[in-house]
């Protein structure tokens, strides 16, 4: 059995989740799906980013404690992938002890082979937002946010980063799928033959992290902190962990646009320098709009999606995100768009078929599955269809393949107006059983494939033909439905809007 272990970013929990993390997160929901289904041992690993000064800052706002804080807004992440219906392995804390315990494992190791050094750090600072600014940030000697700043050096520990260019070029060359997709991999390409700055890895300035140590006046910066949980749960610093020697290498890192540079250039430095296994891949996936404008905090247009899952229903979000934009490309996200899609390829398209093949089973043929006579030549072909259909996700262009499946749903609609049960049940009730037989046995294909991008509809239609529950992987495509199966009495799987 091959293994495969992808992860989601871990989400700031200084705000509310909205759409792009729910993107994310269906993304690698339905990979992990497919990849189970494909007979893979697949782990998913997904959770929350709790250190840092945005955090601190939102916990001193609400007037909590950054612990109450984080252990709160953290639960709101959970309660939404349990709406999502995601089926994850594990979730990550980085507060967790045993976060902490790898993340300091991380820093002893770079410490101690010299890979991280004692410095200072010097830069505009502003007291009021307790941040740094860079010279090009500043607007008229003030902070962007119009905060008065002073140059400060303070103490800092930094990462010898700038060792790695030749190394990191190097490792992109030999193993050209490492950064997907390829314009992001060219982009990373670019910064890093600019040339890299070592890079600090410590502050002073606030409280709120992992503490350093052997020096407990510094924490660790957040994104090295953050970026050792992909390790940590697999059992890391335990390098012998079964899991972590199983999984580790596997590792695919899907991650927006914004964090590329996190994942593609520090993240492997990182690991270089502890000399520890680089994870497989990371792919980078574009960016949503909202109604064509950017969706921020400040101009308001965040989009909830709990409030669309409980409008529309989780694998109707899920299906609109997966199949709108290919994997990879910016999206922009409409209401209307959505309930098109919804309207157009779940209840016109798959739903009808399920639903009017089922009921004139359920009406017409006693509610069992018919026994076919002998299939004709146009039977055999239609049936193989899906068999020879060979489920793949290359390139993770889910996209496509929903396309792919959606196009043989198209098919089998087209199959059920052009062989007329209806008319042959008066006229040839011999033919009708053979030509629902067939179309049962269809839908019973398709209802395999759809499984990753709508997976509750997909299981209430494999219920309603009484498929077990271990005949719905992949390899069962090829299997046939039992005649004489007594099947349920149908339902509706996708509403119409
Ligand atoms: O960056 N379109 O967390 P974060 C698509 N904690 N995806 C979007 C999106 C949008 N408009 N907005 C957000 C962090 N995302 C760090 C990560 S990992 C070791 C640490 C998604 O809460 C996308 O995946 O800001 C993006 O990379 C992520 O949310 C950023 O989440």
């Amino acid at each position: 059995m091959t293994e495969a272990y992808i992860t989601t970013p871990i989400y700031y929990v200084n705000d509310k989740p909205h759409i792009g993390h729910a993107y994310t997160t269906f993304a690698c929901d339905t990979l992990a799906r497919f990849w189970r289904l494909q007979g893979k041992n697949v782990k998913f690993l997904t959770g929350t980013d709790e250190h840092g000064q945005k955090v601190e800052k939102a916990a001193a706002v609400a007037s909590v404690s950054p612990q109450d804080f984080v252990d709160e807004v953290s639960q709101t992440f959970r309660h939404l992938i349990d709406k999502m219906n995601v089926t994850n392995d594990d979730f990550i804390r980085t507060t967790e002890p045993r976060h902490i315990k790898a993340a300091q494992a991380l820093w002893t190791r770079l410490l101690t082979n010299g890979s991280i050094y004692l410095g200072e750090y010097a830069g505009w600072y502003a007291v009021r937002d307790e941040a740094f600014y860079a010279e090009s940030e500043l607007v008229n000697g003030k902070a962007p946010t119009g905060a008065d700043v002073e140059w400060l050096v303070e103490p800092s520990y930094f990462f010898k980063l700038s060792a790695y260019q030749d190394q990191l070029l190097a490792y992109y060359k030999a193993h050209p799928d490492f950064i997907a997709p390829e314009s992001r991999r060219n982009e990373v390409i670019r910064f890093v033959e600019g040339g890299l700055h070592d890079l600090s890895v410590s502050r002073t300035s606030f409280k709120w992290g992992v503490p350093v140590p052997g020096d407990d006046r510094h924490i660790m910066y957040v994104w090295l902190d953050a970026l050792t949980n992909y390790m940590t749960a697999l059992g890391y610093p335990d390098e012998q962990n079964t899991d972590f020697k199983t999984f580790w290498p596997e590792a695919v890192h899907v991650v927006g646009k914004d964090i590329l540079r996190f994942h593609a250039v520090y993240w492997p430095a990182f690991l270089m320098a502890a000399d520890l296994p680089l994870p497989r891949q990371i792919f980078a996936h574009g960016w949503w709009t909202n109604e064509g404008v950017k969706i921020s905090k400040s101009l308001g247009n965040t989009i909830d999606p709990i409030e669309l899952i409980d409008t529309f229903g989780s694998d109707a979000v899920r299906y609109f995100l997966m199949r709108e934009i290919s994997f990879g490309q910016d999206g922009d996200f409409s209401r209307q768009a959505l309930i098109n899609r919804i309207n157009s390829d779940l209840a016109n398209a798959y739903g009808n078929l399920a639903q009017r093949v089922l009921s004139f089973i359920y009406k017409n043929a006693d509610a069992i599955v018919p026994t076919p006579g002998e299939l004709t030549t146009e039977d055999s072909t239609f049936l193989n269809l899906p068999m020879q259909f060979l489920p793949t996700i290359d390139e993770m262009q889910i996209n496509r393949y929903a396309e792919g499946v959606w196009a043989l749903i198209a098919k089998a609609n087209q199959y059920v107006d052009e062989h007329k049960p209806w008319d042959l049940k008066k006229t040839d009730p011999e033919r009708m059983n053979t030509v629902l037989y067939v179309l049962a046995d269809f839908i019973r294909q398709i209802a395999i494939l759809t499984q990753p991008l709508v997976p509750l509809a997909s299981a209430k239609i494999l219920n309603q033909l009484s498929v077990p529950e271990a005949d719905r992987l992949f390899s069962c495509l090829n299997t046939k439905l039992r005649p004489d199966t007594k099947l349920p009495e149908p339902m509706g799987v996708f509403p119409r809007i």
